[in-house]
């Protein structure tokens, strides 16, 4: 048996297998403001709520009773409006089921496939935040000094499934009946604080180019109409069958299904309908795709590509005989409809079995038998195909390494 699937602890009186943890990271005052998600060590499509990534860009606000938390929506709309907590319950319901990725998930696999000797980032690294945290103060001393940003620090672990309840956007834009001038709603959390220009230098892998500093804002985001009129767009109370957690952003949040974790706004307070694309920070600054800072032509992160990852077998040694590969694929732009697997680095390809169920936003399964007697190297790939026929990898290499797709090997010895 692999070690990681040996026993673990007793649970409840019966022997249990060791149980996938969180790996946190806490600020000052002890609030969890991030946490990597053991999802691809898991079963089934829905990551448990206490699974679930993690990710705070400015500080943690202090929670809000749903009692006396309100929503406004206003701009370029007919009828502006106040939603009470009751008043959003009393709209009808709507449930979705989707994969969160944050932008910046495998980010370090970008490097390791551009630059040949880069020692190969973990997907199912445990290390401890403190120790992340000490080499990001390290950097942060140095502020100004040009120096390697070729860091280790783990850059998977930020992608959850969910199920996520709350009411489409479109229904509620219908409430406020949206002006023909209308671009972006423009989506504001409760949350503030002063980004932090390492976390784009971090991002970049490189600090030679000037990031703005906007000093203290709210997190917020202009979702242009047509996504925000996407009827699975939703403002979700609820996730995972119980009412939403503060960390992911109670009372009320953006559901986005496709779209990476950095549209779907937290605690939010405010709605502004916009006859432009606003200038919020984390759509011009962060998150924004350009082959280099340089570049006259940014755009903001939207959808997630096509991806998948190898959950088993793992990076190592392997026995002879029968095997299955296996793992999760999932597109910012649709359903999954075929997933192939290689053995021999690329070479040749076969189709994987999708299993069931299969939901447009949410990842699937695949599984493949392999049977191998020939000890030797090999090189296991995936790649999985949308709906739109569009094949893995799609996201080109951008400078802030955001939305990565590519695909990566697992290499196994067979003894
Ligand atoms: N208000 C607010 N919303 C936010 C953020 C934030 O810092 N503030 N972080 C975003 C980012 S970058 C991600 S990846 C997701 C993470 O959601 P989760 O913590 O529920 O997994 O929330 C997004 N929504
Ligand atoms: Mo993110």
């Amino acid at each position: 048996m692999a070690k990681h699937d040996t026993e673990g602890e007793w649970i409840k009186g019966w022997p249990d297998r060791k149980r996938a943890m969180l790996v946190e990271g806490k600020d000052q005052q002890g609030r969890t403001i991030l946490a990597r998600s053991p999802a691809l060590e898991l079963e089934g499509l829905i990551t448990p709520t206490d699974l679930s990534y993690i990710v705070a860009q400015l500080d943690m606000p202090e929670p809000i009773h749903p009692d006396d938390w309100s929503l406004s929506i206003s701009g370029e709309v007919e009828k502006p409006l106040e939603l009470s907590f009751r008043d959003l319950r009393n709209l009808p319901s709507r449930t979705v089921r989707a994969v969160t990725e944050c932008a910046g998930n495998d980010a370090e696999f970008f490097s390791y496939l551009r630059d040949e000797g880069r020692r190969k980032p973990e997907r199912f690294d445990e290390r401890d935040f403190s120790e992340i945290a000490k080499e990001l103060a390290k950097l942060g001393q140095n502020k100004g000094a040009s120096m390697s940003m070729d860091i280790a620090i783990p850059t998977s672990g930020y992608a959850s499934g969910g199920e996520f309840t709350g009411v489409s956007l479109r229904d509620v834009l219908k409430e406020v009946g949206l002006k023909p001038e209308a671009v972006a709603i423009r989506a504001q959390g409760f949350d503030t604080g002063k980004p932090d220009p390492m976390l784009v230098y971090l991002s970049a892998g490189r600090r030679d180019f000037k990031v703005e500093e906007p000093g203290l804002i709210n997190y917020d985001k202009g979702l242009p109409v047509k996504k925000a009129l996407d009827p699975d767009t939703i403002l979700a109370w609820a996730h995972n069958g119980e009412m939403l957690q503060h960390v992911h952003g109670a009372p009320v949040r953006l559901v986005v299904p496709g779209w990476s974790g950095n549209w779907w706004v937290k605690w939010l307070e405010k709605l502004e309908v916009m006859n432009r694309m606003p200038d919020c920070y984390y759509q011009t600054q962060y998150f924004v795709m350009a082959d280099s800072p340089d570049s006259p032509k940014r755009e903001p992160c939207t959808a997630l590509g096509v991806k998948s990852v190898i959950t088993t077998p793992r990076e190592g040694e392997l026995t002879r005989g029968k095997h299955a590969i296996r793992g999760l694929a999932w597109g910012g732009e649709g359903g999954i409809v075929r997933v192939e697997v290689s053995t021999d680095g690329g070479a040749s390809w076969r189709e994987a079995t999708i299993e069931e169920p299969r939901e447009k936003w949410l990842w699937v399964r695949f599984y493949a038998p392999w049977e191998v007697e020939q000890p030797g190297r090999y090189s296991i790939m995936a790649r999985a195909t949308d709906e739109h026929g569009r094949l893995q990898p799609q996201i080109p290499w951008n400078f802030q390494r955001k939305h990565f797709d590519g695909i990566v090997p697992v290499e196994v010895e067979v003894k």
